[in-house]
Formats: C-alpha cells, sequence, structure tokens
C-alpha cells in the first residue's frame, strides 16, 4: 500500500483520442499571416534570402530551407499493394441487435451509430495510376467502435490468388510492374503474372472472378464486398460460430465493359475517385449493407471444401446471408493525405465478439500489416494520427518512439506498480479482449493440407454460374491478357488449366488466341473436378436490380435544342435519382429553342459517353450538319452503340446515328413525344443490352 505521507506522483490523465486542439488547427484557423511551423511570422513568401537582388542564396535563408526539406519529405511510402485508394467517412448502424451470435459492441444497439472511415483500392498500380485496369478492388472498413478500433480488410472478390502466406511477395512481384522494365503499370495482362499463375493451380477460383466483370467495376459505390477469410463470432456465453461477411452495395453492382475501361482511363484516369466524391458531395450518400454467413462449428465438416481455405466460398444458396446492418458514406475526407493515404487498416484490429480462423493467409496477414505501417507512417505511434487514433479512450504503458505526439505524465511507465495512481489503467478480465480457447495439436510441419487440394471445382461453378454475355466477357478478358504473353508455353499451360474448368472456356480462348486445343500443357489435377450446384448468386448480370438510382445520364445538346424536352428529361432522371450531365459542342454551354443560354458540364471532346450510363442526344436541325462532320461526335455515339448503352435521340439528331453505323434496336428510342420520352426512360432502366454484343464484337 502506498504510505499515506509519501508524496504521491501527480495523476496522469489516461492519453486518449481526444488529441491536443492544436494537433487539428490549421494555418488558417490559427493564425491570419503565414508563418513557419514553428510560429515565427514570415514577412515575404515569394523570395529567398540572397546576397544582393541578382546574388547566390544564402545559407542562412532557414525559411527557405524549411519550406524545401518540408516538401522534400511530402511523400511516404506508397503501400506496396493497394497504393491507389479512395476514401470516405460516414457511418454504421446495425438493423437489430446481434447478441445471439456476437458480443461485439458495435453490434448490439439498432439506435447506435458507429463512426467508419472506408478506403477503397485498386492492387497492383502505384498511387498515381488509373481508377479502371483490370483488378482487385481492395474493400477495407475501420470501425471505430466503443471497444476499440476494427478493421474489416475485404476486397471485392471473395477467395484470394493463394492459400498461404508464404506464396504473397511471389504473387505480388509477378503482378506489379517488372522489375528490369519498369513496367507495366497497373496491369496483369504480361508474362510475370501469367508466369506465376499457370504454375498456380490453386489460383484459378481466383482468375476467374478477375477475369470476370468485376475487375472492372462501374463504380466503387456499386461493388461488393468480402471478408474473404472465414473469421468467428463469438457471443456473450463464449459460444464461437464461424462467419464470412459480406458487403452489398444498396444500389446494386454493376460493370462497364473493357473498351469502355481502356477508353475512361485515358478520358479520366480517376474516374472512381471522382465519381464517389461527388455522389457524395450531391448527397447521393453510398450505402452497404453488411452481412454475415454464419456457420456452427459442428457444422463446418459438412461443407464440400475446407473453411479454412481462403481460395473458395461458401454459395449463398447453401448458407444465406443474415443482414447485420447498414454503412453510409456521407462525407468527404477534408485532406487526402492526412485521411486516406495515412489510413493504416490492420486484420489485427479486432474487437471483443471477433475472432479469427487458422486460415493461413489471414494469420499472415496478422503479421504482415502492422510491419507495413511502421515503415510506411515512420514508426510505432502512427495509431496517434487522426484518422487512425480510437474515438474511445485508449491507454497502456507504451511510451516515446518516433512521432509520439502525447505528452505523457507521471514517473510510472509499468505495470505492476505501488505508486502508480489507484485510478491508473488495469487490465480488465471481464470486457478485455479473450481470444477464443481452441484445442490446437499437431506436428511443426510446412506443408499444405490435403483439405486444400480441390483447385478446379470451384473454379467451375463460378464460370457456369456466370450468363452467357458474363462468361463471353471470361473468355475475351483471358484472350487479351493472354496474347499480352510473348511466353507461348504460358499460353499453353493456361488453355491446360481451362480444361480443368471448362472445356467450352478452353476452346474459345484457344480459339480466339489463335491456337488448337491439342496445343495445351497437360496440367495435373491434384483431384479431378467435381460438378457443383451453380449458384445465380454469384452473377451480376443476373441480379441488375434495373435501377437508374445512383447511375449518371449524359444528354448532348446543340443550340437550338428543344428547351421543353430538355427539362422534361432531366426531371424524368431526377425522379429516377440519377445525376444528368450536359454536353454540348462547347463548354460556352448551348442556347435552347427558348433562348436560353444553357450552361454544360462537358465539352463534346471532354465529356465521351463513357461517362454516361444512358445517353441521349436533344439536337436541333441546324446544328446537326456539324455535328456529323465533328468526329468527337460521331465517337460519342458509336462508343454508346458499342457499349450497348441505351441511347435516346430527338428526329433530328437522327442523322448524327446513321453517321455513327447505329443498327437500330429497341435500346434506341426515338424522343417525339412525353410517350416515348417515358419509354427511353424505362429502358435505359433497364441498363445495358445485352443482347446488342455479339453482333458488335467477337471474343478476343
Ligand atoms: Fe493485403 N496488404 N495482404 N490483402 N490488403 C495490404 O497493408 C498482405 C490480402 C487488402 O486501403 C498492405 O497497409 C499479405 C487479402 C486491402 O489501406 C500489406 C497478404 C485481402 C488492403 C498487405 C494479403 C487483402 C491491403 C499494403 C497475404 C482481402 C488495402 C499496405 C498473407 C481479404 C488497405 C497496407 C488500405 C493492404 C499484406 C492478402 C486486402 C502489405 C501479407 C487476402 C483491402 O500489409
Amino acid at each position: 500500500m502506498a504510505n499515506k505521507k509519501t508524496p504521491q506522483p501527480p495523476k496522469s490523465p489516461a492519453p486518449s483520442a481526444k488529441l491536443p486542439a492544436e494537433l487539428h488547427q490549421t494555418a488558417e484557423e490559427s493564425q491570419p499571416h503565414l508563418t513557419t511551423n514553428h510560429g515565427l511570422p514570415i514577412s515575404d513568401n515569394q523570395n529567398s534570402l540572397k546576397a544582393g537582388v541578382r546574388g547566390p542564396l544564402l545559407l542562412e535563408d532557414f525559411i527557405l530551407r524549411e519550406k524545401i526539406t518540408h516538401f522534400d519529405h511530402e511523400r511516404i511510402p506508397e503501400r506496396i499493394v493497394h497504393a491507389r485508394g479512395s476514401g470516405a467517412h460516414g457511418y454504421f448502424q446495425p438493423y437489430e441487435s446481434a447478441a445471439d451470435i456476437t458480443e461485439a459492441a458495435f453490434l448490439q444497439d439498432p439506435k447506435k451509430k458507429t463512426e467508419v472511415f472506408a478506403r477503397f483500392s485498386t492492387v497492383a498500380g502505384g498511387a498515381g495510376s488509373v481508377d479502371l485496369p483490370r483488378d482487385v478492388r481492395g474493400f477495407a472498413v475501420k470501425f471505430y467502435t466503443s471497444q476499440g478500433n476494427f478493421d474489416l480488410v475485404g476486397n471485392n472478390i471473395p477467395v484470394f490468388f493463394i492459400q498461404d502466406a508464404m506464396k504473397f511477395p511471389d504473387v505480388v512481384h509477378a503482378v506489379k510492374m517488372e522489375p528490369d522494365r519498369g513496367f507495366p503499370q497497373a496491369a496483369s495482362a504480361h508474362a510475370t503474372f501469367w508466369d506465376f499463375i499457370s504454375l498456380t493451380p490453386e489460383s484459378m477460383h481466383m482468375i476467374m472472378w478477375a477475369m470476370s466483370d468485376r475487375g472492372i467495376p462501374r463504380s466503387l459505390r456499386m461493388i461488393e464486398g468480402f471478408g474473404v477469410h472465414t473469421f468467428r463470432f463469438i457471443n456473450s456465453e463464449g459460444i464461437s460460430r464461424f462467419v464470412k461477411f459480406h458487403w452489398r452495395p444498396t444500389i446494386g453492382s454493376a460493370a462497364v465493359v473493357w473498351d469502355e475501361a481502356m477508353k475512361i482511363s485515358g478520358a479520366d484516369p480517376d474516374f472512381h475517385r471522382r465519381d464517389l466524391w461527388e455522389a457524395i458531395e450531391r448527397g447521393d450518400f453510398p450505402e452497404w449493407e453488411l452481412g454475415v454467413q454464419v456457420i456452427e462449428e459442428s457444422e463446418a465438416a459438412d461443407l464440400d471444401f475446407d473453411l479454412l481455405d481462403p481460395t473458395k466460398l461458401i454459395p449463398e444458396e447453401i448458407i444465406p446471408i443474415r443482414m447485420l446492418g447498414k454503412m453510409v458514406l456521407n462525407r468527404n475526407p477534408d485532406n487526402h493525405f492526412a485521411e486516406t493515404e495515412q489510413v493504416a487498416f490492420c486484420p489485427s484490429h479486432i474487437v471483443p465478439g471477433i475472432g479469427f480462423s487458422d486460415d493461413p493467409l489471414l494469420q499472415g496477414r496478422l503479421f504482415s500489416y502492422l510491419d507495413t505501417q511502421l515503415l510506411r507512417l515512420g514508426g510505432p505511434n502512427f495509431h496517434q494520427i487522426p484518422i487512425n487514433a480510437p474515438r474511445c479512450p485508449f491507454a497502456n504503458n507504451q511510451r516515446d518512439g518516433l512521432r509520439q505526439m502525447h505528452v505523457h505524465k507521471g514517473r510510472v511507465a509499468y505495470e505492476p506498480s505501488q505508486i502508480s495512481p489507484s485510478d491508473a489503467p488495469r487490465e480488465c478480465p471481464m470486457h478485455g479482449f479473450r481470444t477464443h480457447p481452441e484445442a490446437v495439436s499437431g506436428e511443426k510441419i510446412r506443408k499444405r493440407s490435403e483439405t486444400f487440394a480441390d483447385h478446379y471445382s470451384q473454379a467451375r461453378l463460378f464460370f457456369r454460374s456466370m450468363t452467357g454475355p458474363e462468361q463471353n466477357h471470361i473468355a475475351s478478358a483471358l484472350t487479351f491478357e493472354l496474347a499480352k504473353v510473348e511466353v507461348i508455353e504460358i499460353r499453353k499451360r493456361m488453355l491446360g488449366h481451362l480444361a480443368h474448368i471448362d472445356p467450352v472456356l478452353q476452346q474459345t480462348v484457344a480459339d480466339a488466341l489463335g491456337m488448337a486445343v491439342e496445343e495445351a500443357l497437360e496440367v495435373a489435377a491434384a483431384v479431378p473436378t467435381r460438378d457443383l450446384e451453380v449458384s445465380p448468386s454469384l452473377s451480376l448480370i443476373g441480379k441488375d436490380p434495373r435501377t437508374l438510382k445512383g447511375r449518371k445520364a449524359g444528354i448532348l445538346i446543340t443550340d437550338g435544342a428543344d428547351a421543353e424536352t430538355l427539362a422534361a428529361l432531366q426531371a424524368a432522371f431526377k425522379k429516377e435519382k440519377a445525376a444528368v450531365e450536359l454536353i454540348a459542342p462547347k463548354i460556352g454551354g448551348a442556347t435552347t429553342s427558348d433562348g436560353a443560354l444553357v450552361p454544360v458540364q462537358h465539352s463534346l471532346s471532354g465529356g465521351p459517353s463513357v461517362f454516361f450510363d444512358t445517353v441521349a442526344i436533344l439536337a436541333a436541325e441546324e446544328a446537326i450538319d456539324d455535328l456529323v462532320r465533328e468526329a468527337a461526335a460521331v465517337n460519342w455515339v458509336r462508343d454508346a452503340f458499342g457499349h450497348l448503352k441505351v441511347i435516346g435521340y430527338t428526329i433530328e439528331a437522327a442523322p448524327l446515328l446513321e453517321a455513327a453505323g447505329v443498327a437500330h434496336d429497341d435500346g434506341t428510342v426515338l424522343i417525339e413525344s412525353p410517350k416515348t420520352l417515358k419509354s427511353y426512360v424505362a429502358a435505359a432502366r433497364d441498363g445495358r443490352r445485352w443482347d446488342r454484343e455479339p453482333s458488335l464484337r467477337s471474343i478476343g
């Protein structure tokens, strides 16, 4: 017991998430004048200190040196994977208490919102790369719960390329730009990637997904998300169940077509980042439902694959998803670097009520992310950066270190202690995180479990669950990518794998590559492919919600375009909760039939039709000849048609459709009355005309 007469150390308040106010101050808030980083007012921000107005610079100019040094250090090492990311703030709110399956605090009370920060990313490209390469998308969410931060660090594809963390550096080195030449950037269509993949049968299921429409999403607001690994939910009685996490966008999922993706990458490299930003700015907040597939521990053995294998999924038709609540992203970051760049996700950021499984990929991730943040964010205090700091109080005896922002008080930075204040933080056996006890035994061994050996059955399941157009897209993507692989053996080996997945797919890809299936290298399958029940829920087209909500319409107008039709179209799209942007030959706008100068968002060349989900052309007779002569206008329509979009047009615009070679179908709608305008909007709601595709595009 502490002697009452012994002077007591001053009470040290537990460091908390409430960072000192000055850390949040911006120059504008705190000071009307520019100052150095140490508060010295600056009298001249235009000129450096010189020996005479035409003389050399003086080393003495500490103001210049501070400014340039700070600039030199403005970049931190970018993430080795997922470097290109876009983030947003929001909240998560449960639908009802999930106390029966988990004691996680943020899943108990339907009235309680938990703050979140989400970051979506591509995987292969650098921080400055384009948004629409064919790639997996990261889907990482930090929940700032009352019991600490929970990071759900998932992808938009429910399975992964590899089964063991040991292979991660290999798959990443294979997909990143080739080390000698420094290209290709943000692309899997090159020899090293397919070299690795063709020698890694376990990646085949993921390859089917990556080559599918999932690899080129229309919008980050429309991607599904998956925790990939099996996790545990543990309730207050200590009962553990396995869970698989799912995010579902409430406006449904959609993809672009590959030709569109390539054109968007040039026209707007920030297509996804801009789309997310603008949707939030206009109050069209992206939303996802969070759900889990729950598997009783006793039922895990009944599944036809091993739950610990991250290259496998559980079809929803077998175990349905229980929706737990909704995430709404309603605020853009204030500062991309401070928040989206510095946010540090770690799968090891877990909360009571959630636990890990022994998935060997997940187990490796539990080490990797902390390690990466230490390097990226410069030391062990990255949890003090505002975007990473828990919103609940946090306290322990960890001290000092690079970039320490807290001024810890008191003599005692250890435990147990007699001289520490009586209210100093202590461990909490009641509410603290406890690892779910699990019996573990076995030899120390480096070996893959035999239960992980079936590499083709689920790849086949995925392919066979796709609609016809989606199957064609997979064949096209495989052909496109393999055509970029100059090492013929690799193409042949891939054909060998495709034989195990689906012989028709193999034949289609071989034909499109100009090869014979007989050239395929034989690849031995450890276990024969099984025919599993198809899972329609894996198809995007199959569950297309047929909505314009959250989609974007582009209306091309010329001088003299009918003002009434324009107003009616805008109103109709607004009713559908779709965004509308106007395009005119000149960015100065167009003077419509009522004499009003209508401002537009894009000029023709700056607003190609690839930006929109549906397009309409409202032209005046006197303007159409100019449009028909304009390549940008003809391409605008040709692309819209080629990308299978529904096109609405007034009769005066018909010559432009003709010049673009449009073969009319029920996706080209003449707008001549309020009734036909309605038909156009209804057709647009139905989405792309997949039936148009075979007549426009061959596989390859
Ligand atoms: Fe990651 N991963 N990963 N990963 N990952 C990183 O962490 C790693 C894996 C995922 O927006 C890195 O902070 C290993 C699967 C996302 O900031 C790094 C293994 C899944 C993000 C890392 C995997 C993911 C990352 C790079 C195999 C889906 C971006 C920078 C054992 C479930 C998070 C960083 C953000 C980022 C390592 C496999 C998703 C290097 C070792 C499987 C969404 O630590």
